[in-house]
């Protein structure tokens, strides 16, 4: 009586990927080496993230403009702690990361059969406050005879072998999907320091009365966006108007999405043609996480979001991205447009 039961038999991420790796006959083992890479990576930029706190608080006594700079600092501790990983792994090409402006290849290790996109630390803008951010990565396998250039990466997410995010909030939380294969949220046991399987097989619900959305921006709204979040806030009789959440940090407001329901959204617009979030490192691999986990992904031409190629490694685009019905009644508006 009164005795915890104490699960003695848990699925770590690294058992999970053990595991992942003897179902595929054919696997080297590379994939599960870069993965391994990854959660160390993640591991570490919580860890200096819930530091960060400490010192800007410290920090506040003494030096006048410390937050903008150690802003910036975590930013670049994270770009670094992303880039040391992915290279010592062995097993990444080449890497493209929101905080460097040039492809970086590996060239130490010219036969490697990955290539990475990532946003280090997305929604950087809300660290010094302490709300959530995240890091959002896409793993693609190079083609055979590939010869480690650029335009190799300039790929649409459909060539994703697989992406996901970790959100660093009241606990880092990593959502990882495969190519063709289903959606698992880990939470990071910060005392284990293991990631531990806590959401197997996610599925997102079909339809939820939750909008996502800087509404802040919708004087720059194009009609068929005005119209759709109207439809939203003013329903026929008798019907209930959505809930608006919008934290401003893409993992948050897509974890939440894919954990409540509902849609999240970064329309292009009038000011941003192309939108804001960028193809490879956010929109991409929320696309694939979402669409394996029932929901839909589209860009702002209504096409889905992962046959949309980059022009180049940084290129921009709009997003709808939500549950099945909701992404849905996005289309349907823009229809009628055109
Ligand atoms: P960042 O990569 O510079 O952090 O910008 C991306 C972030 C996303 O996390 C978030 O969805 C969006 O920018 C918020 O933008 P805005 O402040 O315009 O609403
Ligand atoms: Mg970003």
């Amino acid at each position: 009586v009164g005795t915890e039961k104490i699960n003695t038999d848990i699925v770590t991420l690294t058992r999970f990927l053990t595991e992942e790796q003897t179902k595929h006959k054919e696997a080297t083992g590379d994939f599960t080496l870069l993965c391994h890479a990854l959660q160390f990576s993640f591991k570490s930029i919580a860890y200096y993230i819930r530091r960060a706190t400490l010192i800007n608080l410290t920090g506040l006594a003494g030096s006048a403009n410390v937050t903008g700079d150690d802003q910036k600092k975590l930013d670049v501790i994270g770009n670094d702690i992303f880039v040391a990983a992915m290279k010592s792994c062995a097993k990444v090409r080449m890497l493209v990361s929101e905080e460097e402006e040039e492809i970086i290849m590996f060239d130490d290790y010219p036969d490697a059969k990955y290539a990475v996109a990532c946003d280090p630390i997305d929604g950087s803008s809300n660290l010094d406050a302490g709300v959530s951010v995240g890091t959002i990565f896409g793993i693609f396998r190079l083609a055979e005879g590939s010869k480690g250039t650029k335009e190799d990466l300039l790929l649409p997410g459909t060539s994703l072998v697989a992406s996901g995010f970790t959100m660093y909030g009241a606990s880092a939380q990593l959502v990882i999907t495969m190519k063709g294969g289903n959606v698992n949220g880990f939470t990071l046991d910060n005392a284990l320091g293991e990631f531990i399987l806590t959401h197997p097989d996610m599925q997102m619900p079909k339809k939820r009365a939750i909008y996502s959305v800087n509404e802040g921006n919708s004087l720059y709204w194009e009609d068929p966006v005005k119209d759709y979040i109207n439809t939203l806030k003013y329903p026929s009789e008798g019907e209930k108007p959505y809930s608006a959440r919008y934290i401003g940090s893409m993992v948050a407001d897509a974890y939440r999405t894919l954990l409540y329901g509902g849609i999240f959204a970064y329309p292009a617009d009038k000011k941003s043609p192309k939108g804001k979030l960028r193809i490879l490192y956010e929109c991409a691999p929320m696309a694939m996480v979402f669409e394996n986990a029932g929901g839909q992904a589209i860009d702002s031409h209504m096409k889905r979001m992962l046959e949309v190629v980059p022009e180049h490694i940084h290129d921009r685009s709009g997003i709808f991205l939500g549950s099945y019905d909701e992404v849905q009644k996005v289309i349907d508006v823009h229809k009628k447009y055109m």
